[in-house]
């Protein structure tokens, strides 16, 4: 019998053309609900479906054309599998579309701040949410990203955002927190502190989720110049400090190795005497 895992595996399922870790791999629609059925078969616990990069530098996509590549992978998965779906969108359009078509969760990097109805529709479509910390704009927030005290102004942001969305009508219960490694943070100065001073996020008493896959810091914390494809030892890392700090979910691209790593970790763990 598998060992059982406290920490949920989220499985991401880019339908972008440039996604920094596999761009235009699963553009196409059957290309990207493949994907979808190999990482359920591998353990995911949930599916994050995007259809905008929001790597640094990356350009804007119409809210249609958005729309066109998610809903159709939302879909196809949920009607061969119960498996809760999230959209990952920052705009409520397309998280409408997305929840209509039978996603569970709005995972959006802008906290829902990116237009005046993304929080009233949150309460409204009753979704899960996920409000992720960035600072600045996905095109220009690795231009010089600054914190006096990254893990007091990440905190500080994802409550006050917690706050706006229970007042805004959202319940309590759906939220989840993320301290959005990589977006408007230096590699090392403050995606490390953050991470080290991850138990006073978790500590905040919302689910948060965990994005450490594949990213950049890995690089840089490996040498430099370690393509995207070759970080899943750093991933894992990363996957398994989130898991010791008490997040309730990591986000990740390669989700065999991942479940494998948090059963190993969490076996051991609950050995502990
Ligand atoms: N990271 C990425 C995208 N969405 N959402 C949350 N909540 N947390 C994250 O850390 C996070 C996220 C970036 O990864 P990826 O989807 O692989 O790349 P891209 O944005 O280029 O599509």
């Amino acid at each position: 019998m598998a060992a059982a895992r406290a920490v949920k595996v989220m499985g991401v399922v880019n339908v972008t053309p440039d996604s920094f870790s596999d761009a235009g791999r699963h553009l196409d629609p059957a290309a990207a609900v493949a994907h979808a059925r190999r990482l359920i078969a591998e353990g995911a616990d949930l599916l994050d479906v995007g259809g905008e990069s929001t790597r640094p530098g990356a350009g804007p996509v119409s809210e249609a054309e958005e729309a066109a590549r998610v809903v159709p992978v939302i879909e196809a998965v949920r009607a061969e599998s119960a498996i809760p779906i999230s959209v990952d969108t920052m705009k409520p359009a397309v998280a409408r579309a997305a929840i209509a078509a039978g996603a569970s969760l709005w995972n959006d990097v802008t906290a829902l701040r990116h237009a005046p109805e993304s929080l009233p529709l949150a309460a409204e479509l009753g979704c899960e949410v996920v409000l992720m910390h960035m600072q600045g704009e996905p095109g220009t927030m690795q231009k010089a990203p600054r914190y006096d005290d990254v893990v007091a102004q990440v905190g500080a942001f994802l409550a006050r955002r917690a706050e706006a969305a229970i007042a805004a009508g959202v319940d309590p219960a759906r939220i989840w927190l993320d301290p959005g490694i990589g977006f408007g943070k230096h590699m090392t100065r403050h995606n490390l502190p953050l991470l080290a001073g991850l138990e006073r996020i978790t500590a905040l008493g919302f689910p948060v989720l965990l994005g450490v896959s594949r990213k950049s810091f890995i690089s840089a914390l490996d040498g430099g110049g370690v393509t995207a494809d070759r970080r899943l030892g750093g991933s894992i890392a990363g996957a398994l400090w989130g898991a010791a700090a008490g997040v309730a979910a990591v986000r990740v691209h390669d989700v065999a190795a991942t479940v494998q790593a948090l059963r190993v970790w969490g076996a051991i763990a609950a050995a502990r005497t």
